[in-house]
């Protein structure tokens, strides 16, 4: 791939690698693509697709081969020496990868069905993710949510090759906000910015976001380009719908003149120090001078033994290291704080001895605007709060999954179906119960219960729960759910839209069997039903669940009631 890394880089980004063809070739492509094995793209590769043919990831001419691949991974490098951290893969399953061979052409389908790229398919690898994970992302702690997704849900199979593109994917969002690589430049050049820093951002930006970029920009005596990421962010994070509303506010606060609004279409790894060298190279590929890498860039969060992954000043010794390659100079920013007497933001390490700093945490934040609770004035603008509370209504008009897991015969239906009588009771908001039988006759009638059936079966739950949540009903799950992985991710796409509270029915196996309310038990232990959980098929214990009960204890009676009140100490329903 093009581009050697001493190569002097113009200030306006460099070479620009964009794989759209031309109309002529696009007419044949078209054809041909109408007979070519044909990939769906998920929404991730959707993404890398987008800057792949936009070239914002030049220079990048297509996904990874795997002597480029092994080399990122090993090296940061492609495997001709030019600097690139992250691996970007296209991953697809057995059963697509069977049959297809090097040089075989392949169209990459957007979900709304038209063709973005033909691929010329040039190598068919399996790659060893938790080498992946290793070395790109320092660690195999699936709590890195990257590391997650690498282990239990990308695809076994990479197909490496250079792609032509039909189209850019389409955006029926915030249009206007939208540039490619090239439209930023000219725009840029039309402005006469040939100075500008871009900010990376995927959360809301409040006061602190906003004064340390307003010195960044004023250190370099840069234009400043405020550039958020809309694709994938982490799990968990505000959405971009509300997010970009608070971006249209907090950029009132900035001079029109000096200060410019993009939006990125990027899925992040959360890869701290890798990623942040690749979101220079991507802002250098945007027509960017410089690049604000702060505290804790794109940093996963902790590990599961509760420490951070990565140093907080890790990604600036990363970017600095490359520096002279990069062709885009970091602006290294410092943790801003507030500090209430001087009543002014400031650098951390420009705080005076003994002055009170006072700060509000991302997870603090979430807590505060779940809970309704105050938000001060020195933390955020009244406009973006207000924003954020439309998007995060108080607890007790926000939707919510009850998620019951156990073993069969523990007794999880007849617990769901008294909660949801008292639910409905109550009466505030609509009750959907989606219990393993019910479900399994309207929803997942074709499906056994091997691993692969099961999982797709909890995760066409976990998607109706989370669309019923989302619209802020109340979702009431009841199915085995026996596998830990695949209730994380049911509790990932739920917690973004409300509440999500697992009830683990931990009633004994021995106390199901005994039961054996429809003579399954009997049946497994003769061998005549296979893969039964708890008798020849596994049953993961959930780690935290919100509320455990046992109904060889209480009854279900009782513990429906616990389950109630666990609600109401978590917020979601009041008593009048
Ligand atoms: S899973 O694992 O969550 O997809 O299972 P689920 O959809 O809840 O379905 C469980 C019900 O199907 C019956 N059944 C079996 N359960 C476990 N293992 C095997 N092999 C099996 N075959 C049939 C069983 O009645 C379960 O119902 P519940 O209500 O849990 O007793």
């Amino acid at each position: 791939m093009t581009n050697p890394s001493n190569e002097l880089v113009a200030p306006h980004g460099g070479a620009l690698k964009e794989l759209l063809v031309d109309e002529t070739r696009l007419a044949e492509l078209k054809r041909e693509a109408v007979d070519l094995p044909s990939w769906d793209l998920n929404e991730r590769q959707v993404c890398d697709s987008e800057l792949l043919l936009n070239g914002g990831f030049s220079p990048l001419e297509g996904f990874l081969t795997r002597k480029d691949f092994e080399s990122v991974c090993g090296n940061m490098r492609l495997a001709d020496g030019t600097l690139w951290p992250i691996p970007i893969n296209l991953d697809v399953t057995e059963a697509f990868a069977e049959g297809l061979n090097a040089g075989d052409r392949i169209a990459l389908r957007h979900p709304e069905g038209m063709v973005l790229a033909v691929m010329t398919v040039e190598d068919i690898y399996r790659p060893d993710v938790r080498a992946q994970a290793e070395q790109v992302f320092g660690t195999v702690d699936e709590a890195h949510p990257e590391v997650f997704r690498l282990f239990h849900q990308s695809n076994p199979v990479y197909l490496g090759g250079r792609l032509e593109g039909l189209e850019l994917p389409p955006h029926h969002t915030f249009k206007h906000l939208r540039h490619t690589p090239r439209e930023l430049r000219d725009w840029f050049a039309k402005l006469g910015w040939n100075n500008v820093v871009a900010f990376q951002t995927r959360n809301p930006m409040h006061r602190a976001h906003v004064e340390l970029a307003k010195r960044a920009s004023q250190q370099g005596a840069a234009n400043l380009l405020i550039h958020p990421v809309v694709g994938m962010t982490k799990p968990g994070d505000v959405d971009y719908f509300v997010r970009v509303r608070c971006y249209q506010e907090v950029v009132k606060h900035f001079p029109e003149q000096t200060t410019a609004l993009s939006l990125l279409p990027l899925a992040m790894r959360m890869g701290g120090p890798r990623e942040a060298v690749w979101h220079a190279i991507i802002r250098k590929n945007f027509g960017c001078a410089r690049f604000i890498v702060g505290r804790d860039h794109a940093g996963p969060g902790k590990n599961s033994q509760g420490e951070d992954f990565y140093g907080p000043y890790d990604a600036q010794e990363l970017v600095r290291k490359y520096q002279d390659e990069l062709g885009i100079v970091m602006q290294p920013f410092e943790e801003m704080v507030y500090v209430e007497d001087l009543a002014q933001y400031v650098p951390r390490s420009e705080v005076p001895e003994d002055a009170r700093v006072l700060n509000i945490s991302g997870t603090e934040l979430r807590r505060r605007l779940k809970e309704g609770l105050e938000l001060p004035d020195w933390f955020s603008y009244p406009e973006v709060i207000s924003k954020l509370r439309e998007a995060f209504p108080p607890k007790r008009e926000q939707g919510f999954t009850v998620f019951f897991t156990g073993l069969s015969g523990s007794g999880k239906s007849t617990i769901a179906n008294i909660l949801m009588a008292k639910l409905m009771e109550i009466g505030t908001r609509p009750v959907t119960l989606l219990d393993g039988d019910l479900v399994r006759k309207h929803l997942s009638s074709e499906l056994g219960f091997s691993k692969e059936h099961r999982e797709t079966n909890i995760k066409r739950i976990g998607y109706v729960a989370s669309e019923i949540t989302k619209n802020r009903g109340i979702a009431i799950c009841a199915p085995i759910a026996p596998y830990a992985a695949t209730r994380r991710e049911v509790r990932e796409m739920i917690g973004q839209y409300g509440g999500f509270i697992e009830v683990h029915v931990a009633t004994p196996l021995a106390v199901c069997e005994e039961r054996d309310r429809k003579g399954l038990y009997a049946k497994a232990r003769a061998g005549l039903i296979k893969q039964f959980t708890g008798i020849d098929d596994p049953y993961e214990e959930p780690e935290n669940p919100e509320v455990v009960v046992d109904t060889s204890r209480f009854s279900a009676d009782e513990l429906a009631h616990q389950v109630l009140l666990q609600l109401e100490k978590q917020g979601y329903i009041d008593r009048e």
